[in-house]
């Protein structure tokens, strides 16, 4: 029943598990969604709510960052928007009752699941030191707690600010220009841990770390290549992008260790052919590559296009590019052996991908987390490409790059400043607007911010959103890392586990939710958020606040200001917080792209942001070309009787939030503690499907993670290589084993050994 949360702790790790299926959507998903709806929202809010989702004047869906499509649908949003739809609009309500109920050590040991099951923040609460509950605390004296202790710090560099990729662009803008008066560049991110290394490889080849793709150019397109990337479950409606795109004679190449059900098939539920019929086949061709194998494969995919008469478009690759020939020379010598090993792919089947790739004219590679988290995921997005560029497949319709961003405004929290290495010429604009001289020194990124405070270098933790200590790897170090701060203060919605891993005091503040009305001294406000593809748009709420107590994200940020700051800042933080749209005047002095920023954001379905390589063929690179790369090829090496593992996301969860218990694409109910292992592997290292096993990270320091009680489940995927669900897993991740250059956590290759056990499910931890 819609507003009372479960009692109890309901995870069990006894998972049921079926096939896997080879279909997506359809009746079953449609039916799913409103199930969830229902037992958070009832009846009649999940009608009024779910009608408002991604309209051109109602809310941006807190799902992931798809575009909208300009015509709307009736109903614009997947199973899984309507889920993360839910779980914030939810009548549930964790009130200081709650807290007065349940110890802080209470809670710490709750999962995940349960945590967020309570529902919706309703107070400011605060944990004093020594103390094991949380208690009430006013908006003005946890303001005062913050500036005490940020006043007591050394330097404002023993600060960490993190966000999460939720918050708003005003609010974001707001937040990085707060750190910086304050003094510091410590403004770690979601980011760091998800497209940072598509960042990084970006920039330095196009000139600009974002997509280059419009939605209207996958429509166009003659081949999409999905690479590392889920989208059935992660991004759902690109799947009805895909089924579009098809229609029009678009092939399909996907790259993934897992045959992933939403590449198969999608039954559309917004069509009668998608609810009633068989849906539409998707993937026409499927590497199964293996962990890790991406820059291999892409580094013989260009030696084969170099060595094919007329492939290369040498005029693009003339005019603008450069670097062309220390790339060829690098290409030419790529070797089958290698590659083959590599990949885990056949020869026959690269060579069908290279037909379809001469068969194109406008080809598109859409990737994610398969492709960025691993340690060299930077030089693997980087001959990705090389391969467009070589085609000449960059800055024309229907062809280009789209990295697919994963939290709903990720791309424009870094748009508005959220960055730990700003560029100097946004800190000279921040300067010239502001009147204030911003620190120029780099800040710490999320790896480093963890070790800062492990090592006592950092002592107050502010997060704007997400949930920190589950996020991120090495889950023990890091929560120790957390413990010794002097304050850990979290801007939240749902409870999570990062309130209960804290600091010597702690503070919860609670927010308003993208669906809720945001009500200032100056009237009713709406916020922007910029989506994959670099369209800016408005975002209203329509439900009433889920208790009186809250504060908007920009409120909290500017009430922080003026208690931290005081007279000492000249930026009009009431003014602020009472017209968003005097906020957003600022920005559009600011951040090129953003002129008459209220203006254009006043048109339905808002404006896309300038991006010169896709616009121009422009590219503000050092070069000034679009710049040819040629790394060595890496992939991971795995010693006797080991797996590589990925941790993944499974169909009902979004990041660190477990909406349920089920992965239902991949067959497994009623637990998340699995690991997939290959049947051919896992009869070579005798584990049996239903047995029981921990799994052992093996770090290059000789040191060992352990997670323990994981059913094996014998799954389809590649060769030497397993998958098991993140956050249980972040456990594993060595937090020295990172990504070069981005510095992103390489979770998605971890070395581990599986060792049996004679546990039973109930017992496993
Ligand atoms: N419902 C839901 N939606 C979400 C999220 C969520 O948790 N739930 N999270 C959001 C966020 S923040 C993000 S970043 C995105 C994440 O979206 P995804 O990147 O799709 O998420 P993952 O579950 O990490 O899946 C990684 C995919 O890459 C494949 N893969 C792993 N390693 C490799 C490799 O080495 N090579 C290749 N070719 N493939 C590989 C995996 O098998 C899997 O299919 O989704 C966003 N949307
Ligand atoms: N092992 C492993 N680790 C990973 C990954 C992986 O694939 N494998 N993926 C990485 C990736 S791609 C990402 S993006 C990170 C995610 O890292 P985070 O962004 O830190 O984590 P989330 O789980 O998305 O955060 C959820 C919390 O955000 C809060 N929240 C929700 N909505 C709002 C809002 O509107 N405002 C505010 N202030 N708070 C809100 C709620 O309290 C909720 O509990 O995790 C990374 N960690
Ligand atoms: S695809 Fe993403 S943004 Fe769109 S409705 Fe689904 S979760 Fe929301
Ligand atoms: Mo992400």
């Amino acid at each position: 029943m819609a507003g009372k949360p479960p009692t109890g702790d309901p995870v069990q790790d006894a998972p049921d598990v079926t096939a896997p299926q080879h279909a997506a959507a359809g009746l079953p998903a449609v039916a799913h969604s409103l199930r969830i709806a229902h037992q958070q929202m009832g009846a009649r809010r999940t009608a009024l709510t779910l009608l408002k989702v991604n309209q051109k004047d109602g809310f941006d869906c807190p799902g992931c960052a798809w575009p909208e499509p300009d015509k709307r649908h009736a109903a614009e949003f997947c199973e899984n928007g309507a889920k993360a739809v839910a779980e914030e609009a939810t009548l549930r309500r964790v009130t200081p009752d709650f807290f007065a109920r349940h110890s802080v050590s209470d809670l710490a040991g709750r999962s995940g699941y349960w945590l967020g099951q309570q529902g919706r923040l309703t107070q400011p609460m605060y944990l004093a030191e020594g103390a094991d509950a949380y208690e009430p605390v006013s908006w003005e004296r946890a303001f005062d707690i913050i500036g005490e202790e940020l006043a007591a710090l050394g330097s404002p560099d023993e600060a960490v600010f993190y966000t999460s990729g939720r918050t708003s662009n005003e609010a974001a803008f707001l937040y990085q220009l707060f750190a910086r008066e304050f003094g510091t560049n410590n403004l770690p991110d979601c980011s760091n841990m998800c497209h940072e290394s598509s960042g990084s490889a970006l920039s330095e080849t196009i000139g600009i770390g974002k997509g280059s793709v419009l939605l209207e150019d996958l429509y166009k397109a003659d081949l999409i290549i999905v690479a590392g990337q889920n989208p059935g479950t992660n991004h759902p409606r690109m799947l009805s992008a895909l089924e579009k795109a098809k229609h029009g004679g678009t092939k399909i190449i996907t790259v993934n260790p897992l045959p992933e059900a939403g590449l198969e098939r999608f039954k559309n539920p917004q069509n009668a052919r998608g609810l009633a019929g068989g849906g539409t086949a998707l993937t026409d061709l499927f590497l199964q590559i293996r962990l890790g194998g991406d820059q291999a494969l892409f580094r013989i995919l260009n030696k084969l296009v170099l060595e094919t008469a007329g492939a290369v478009d040498t005029e693009f690759v003339r005019e603008h590019t450069h670097g062309y020939e220390d790339f060829r020379t690098a290409a030419l010598t790529a070797d089958w052996d290698e590659t083959l090993r590599a990949t885990g792919l056949s020869r026959a089947e690269i060579e069908q991908a290279l037909g379809m790739i001469l068969a194109s004219k406008r080809t598109i590679v859409c990737w994610a987390m398969g492709l960025t988290q691993h340690k060299h995921a930077v030089p693997t997005i980087k001959e990705v490409v090389n391969l467009l560029l070589l085609r000449g497949d960059i800055g024309r319709p229907g062809a280009g790059v789209c990295p697919v961003r994963g939290h709903s405004n990720v791309q424009g929290d870094r748009t508005m400043g959220i960055f730990e290495r700003p560029a100097p010429a946004f800190l000279d604009a921040l300067e010239k607007e502001f009147g204030f001289t911003p620190p120029r020194e780099h800040g710490l990124d999320v790896v480093r911010a963890i070790r800062a405070l492990r090592d006592g270098q950092a002592k107050v933790f502010f997060a704007m959103g997400g949930n920190f200590v589950s996020a991120t790897p090495d889950t023990d170090v890091t929560e120790a890392a957390v413990r010794r701060a002097r304050l850990t203060v979290h801007v939240s919605t749902k409870l999570n586990r990062s309130h209960v891993v804290t600091g010597a005091r702690a503070l919860i503040l609670p927010t308003l939710g993208r669906t809720e009305r945001d009500r200032q001294a100056g009237g009713e406000q709406f916020v922007t958020v910029e989506d994959s593809m670099g369209m800016v748009h408005a975002s209203r709420g329509g439900l009433k606040p889920a208790s009186s107590h809250l504060l908007s994200e920009p409120a909290i940020v500017c009430r922080l200001a003026r208690r931290v700051l005081g007279t000492a800042s000249a930026t009009p933080w009431e003014a602020f917080e009472r017209d968003y749209g005097t906020i957003r005047d600022r920005i559009a002095r600011v951040i090129p792209g953003f002129e008459d920023f209220n203006a254009r954001v006043a048109r339905p379905g808002g404006f896309t942001l300038p991006h010169a390589p896709r616009d121009e063929r422009r590219f503000p690179t050092a070069t000034g070309k679009a710049n040819f790369t040629a790394a060595p090829v890496e992939y991971p090496h795995l010693p006797e009787g080991r797996l590589l593992l990925q941790t993944l996301r499974s169909h009902d969860q979004y990041n660190t939030t477990i909406y349920g218990l089920d992965d239902r694409y991949r067959g497994i109910k009623n637990g998340r503690r699995v690991v997939l292992v290959s049947p051919e592997d896992a009869r070579a290292l005798d584990l049996a499907d239903g047995s029981y096993a921990d799994l052992v990270s093996e770090w290059t320091d000789g040191t060992e993670r352990r997670a323990a009680g994981f059913r094996v489940v014998h799954y389809p995927t590649a060769r030497g290589c397993a998958a098991a669900y993140y956050p249980e897993t972040n456990v594993l991740v060595p937090l020295d084993h990172t990504a070069d250059t981005s510095n992103t956590p390489a979770s998605k290759s971890l070395v581990v050994r599986i060792e049996k056990t004679e546990r039973k499910a109930d017992q496993a931890g």
